[in-house]
């Protein structure tokens, strides 16, 4: 029997459908572990099963030669060096689809509770200070009829246009690094446009770009700038693709109306500028966690490395890989 290293606590189930096909080490207390720590536990295993916090880069493979194969308990792979995967034969995988509409749903409601002002308003409320209803009380931006604009337009992007489209009326803008083919456009009621016109026309920017060095810091002071001083922000993304510093001084300044943050960079610490604002609606790294999605992605992840390591019905072929050419040159 291989041996398999689970790396953080995840469902009983999960670990128990592991245990049919491996030798498995888990991490019952879900410490989250320093590099050497995982190098230590990761001797002898020839798959790990992941989450975004573990950092799986060229050194941990270097010091782990047995490893066969990293499967990610998430779509988002910025925590794994895929090409140094990719040369050592080792195959990775993550998690998309079954999270999309969870997660769509999730920045959507992000994005209205930052529009609508509901942290500020119920810290408000929860302070006592609410004595009497005022016409201008916690007055905001529209959400319906007003311009959303994305940046990435891929399966979450996608779910998140149809729902300002369909749902609120909303006219829906993006920029990605590859348009949409027409019909793909046209089924999300979007319309592509140059990154200076999303963020000069969104009302509503939601960015779901994945972390990659050339989307590190896409939202900056000089981005921030050429938006609405009436929009908001809302990063379900990554850490990293806004500069939180620079963030954190514009909300401040009103030079935006408000932003709302499920991920930060360097989390789980959130830049104490962005605590001392009022403008902004914070939530721990959530958006994908419904019951039945996170119960979803154990899943995927467990049949990935099930598949991935040579066992189960799907042998050698997991579902969702994401270097295919470490499969193929096996
Ligand atoms: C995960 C995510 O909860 O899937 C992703 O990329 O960001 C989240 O759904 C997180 O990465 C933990 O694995």
């Amino acid at each position: 029997m291989k041996k398999v290293l689970v790396a953080r606590a995840v469902f009983p189930e999960v670990l128990e459908a592991l245990r049919a096909h491996f030798e498995v080490e888990s991490n019952r207390d879900d410490t989250v572990w320093s590099k050497s720590q995982l190098i230590e536990r990761l001797q002898g295993k020839a798959g790990v099963f992941a989450t975004g916090s573990e950092r799986i880069d060229a050194e941990v493979l270097a010091a782990c030669p047995g490893l066969e194969a990293v499967c990610n308990m998430a779509v988002g792979y910025n925590n794994i060096d895929v090409a140094a995967c990719t040369a050592r034969g080792i195959v990775v995988t993550n998690t998309p689809d079954v999270l999309t509409e969870t997660t769509a749903d999730f920045g959507f409601a992000l994005m209205m509770a930052a529009a609508r002002r509901m942290a500020e308003s119920e810290r408000y409320l929860r302070r006592g200070e609410w004595l009497k209803w005022h016409y201008d009380q916690f007055m905001s931006p529209d959400v319906h009829g007003t311009t959303l604009g994305i940046l990435g337009m891929g399966r979450i992007g996608q779910a998140i246009a149809r729902r300002g489209a369909l749902g609120f009326g909303m006219g829906v803008i993006y920029h990605n690094r590859t348009r949409l083919p027409a019909d793909k456009e046209a089924a999300v009621h979007a319309r592509y446009v140059d990154k200076a016109t999303l963020l000069r026309e969104a009302d509503h920017l939601v960015l779901v770009v994945p972390y990659s060095p050339a989307s590190h810091h896409a939202i900056g002071a000089a981005e921030l700038a050429q938006m609405k001083p009436t929009a908001t922000l809302t990063n379900i993304a990554r850490g990293g693709v806004v500069d939180d510093a620079a963030l954190a001084a514009a909300l401040k300044e009103r030079r935006i109306a408000a932003a709302g943050l499920d991920v930060f960079e360097g989390e789980p610490r959130v830049d104490p500028a962005l605590l001392e604002v009022p403008n902004v609606v914070l939530t721990p790294h959530i958006a994908s966690s419904s019951v039945r999605t996170r119960r979803a992605m154990a899943d995927l992840a467990a049949d990935n490395l099930i598949a991935a390591l040579g066992c189960g019905s799907r042998a050698g072929r997991p579902p969702t890989p994401v270097n295919a050419e470490a499969l193929a040159a096996r």
